[in-house]
């Protein structure tokens, strides 16, 4: 594994999450330098801090560095100038575990789409360098190469997106197939390692892929279960997690996969009880404002709080009661242990046999 210097903020849970991003794409994080500001004009740092990064990375043999922000392709290039190592931004580095994910298909088309998005607004700098006549220099390309490689991403995200559109059309036949037969859709989202894939394979005795590292899961898997009456079934599906600041275009990447959210007739929002309160807060937000971007209806939304079993039986007694949760009704489980598992059940077939009326009582979010 290589070794990786990491350059995030002083925040402690941007730390640990780009460190565990950084770990899920395969590094050994041998230092984390903070930075207040990352978004600088010309290194993405200051200048002081570049230098100060190159001397880090000499020392402790780091042969990439991480930077826990977008950078351009420009800013990219002068730090590697500087620190004579191997640039990798945020994006990047969400990419990288995509693609080391990625094992069916259409969740590989789904990450080339991702990529093509990320180079394409860097290949239009390089265009735009190329024409003022300002050589971008590091891909030793004159104008007319670099066209041509804008042109051939171009094309080939409009191959892709061709593809991805076919195997939407089929999940799309698939969903009214199910609609036929009058099964209600009940899709588990949440946070990167919010336990999704534990709680899928509880509920559908199935053995998935579960794993402490982030973005396990990428594409979608369905089974139709049966909670209470065996003649009543559900599709159940597990989903793809979500991450802060992840660019709309990733979000848009993965739509095929995510659509399963947008269809749902419930979603069982997952959030880990086991962290603290504050990281708790930032997920939920984080997980609210995406199911907002899917066009996911609140009144859909049931929170799920897992891994329950971590928390020491008093705390476990009141988390409900957290003002983070306004007030919603709020489930607690560990599928590890079993706990809350015929109360979720329950609500599971009470909340899909009332959306079968269409007349739901609206739930109120914070
Ligand atoms: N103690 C405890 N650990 C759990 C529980 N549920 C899940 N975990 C652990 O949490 C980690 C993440 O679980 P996953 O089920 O892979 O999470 P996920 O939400 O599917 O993650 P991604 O697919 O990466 O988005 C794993 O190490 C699980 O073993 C639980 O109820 N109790
Ligand atoms: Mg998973």
């Amino acid at each position: 594994m290589d070794n990786a210097t990491v350059v995030s903020y002083p925040d402690e849970f941007e730390k640990k999450e780009i460190v565990e991003l950084a770990k899920a794409a395969g590094y050994t994080v041998v230092d984390v330098v903070t930075q207040r500001q990352i978004l600088k004009s010309e290194y993405g740092v200051g200048a002081g801090k570049a230098e100060e990064l190159r001397d880090t990375v000499s020392r402790n043999g780091s042969k990439t560095l991480i930077v826990d922000e977008s950078l351009t392709s420009a800013q990219a290039f002068k730090l590697a100038t500087i620190t004579r190592v191997e640039i990798v931004d945020r994006e990047r580095l969400i990419l990288n575990i995509f693609a080391r994910r990625a094992k069916t298909t259409e969740a590989k088309l789904q990450v080339q789409l991702a990529e093509l998005r990320y180079e394409l607004p860097r290949a239009r700098d390089e265009v735009r360098y190329s024409v003022q006549g300002e050589r971008a220099g590091f891909m030793g390309m004159g104008e007319t190469s670099v066209d041509v490689k804008f042109r051939a991403l171009k094309r080939r995200m409009s191959f892709i997106k061709e593809k991805l559109a076919r195997a939407e059309s089929s999940r799309t036949l698939h969903r009214v197939e199910r609609r036929k037969l009058g099964m209600p859709l009940v899709s588990l989202a949440g946070y990167t390692s919010s336990g999704k894939t534990t709680l899928f394979n509880k509920l559908a005795s199935e053995s998935g892929e579960e794993s402490a590292s982030l973005f396990t899961t990428l594409t979608t898997t369905t089974r139709a279960v049966s909670f209470a009456d065996p003649r009543k079934k559900v599709m159940l599906s597990d989903t793809v997690g979500f991450i802060s600041r992840l660019p709309a275009y990733m979000v848009e990447s993965f739509k095929s996969t995510l659509d399963e959210l947008t269809y749902a007739d419930l979603i069982l929002l997952l959030l880990d009880a086991s962290e603290s309160e504050e990281n708790m807060s930032i997920k939920l937000t984080s997980c609210m404002e995406t199911l907002d971007q899917l066009k996911v209806e609140p009144n859909k939304v049931l929170l799920v709080l897992t891994k329950v079993d971590l928390l020491k039986s008093q705390d476990s007694r009141h988390i409900e009661t957290l003002p983070m949760f306004g007030g919603m009704s709020v489930i607690k489980v560990s599928a590890m242990r079993g706990d809350g598992m015929r109360q979720l059940k329950m609500r599971v077939v009470q909340r899909t046999s009332q959306s079968e009326k269409a007349d739901m009582v609206p739930q109120k979010f914070p």
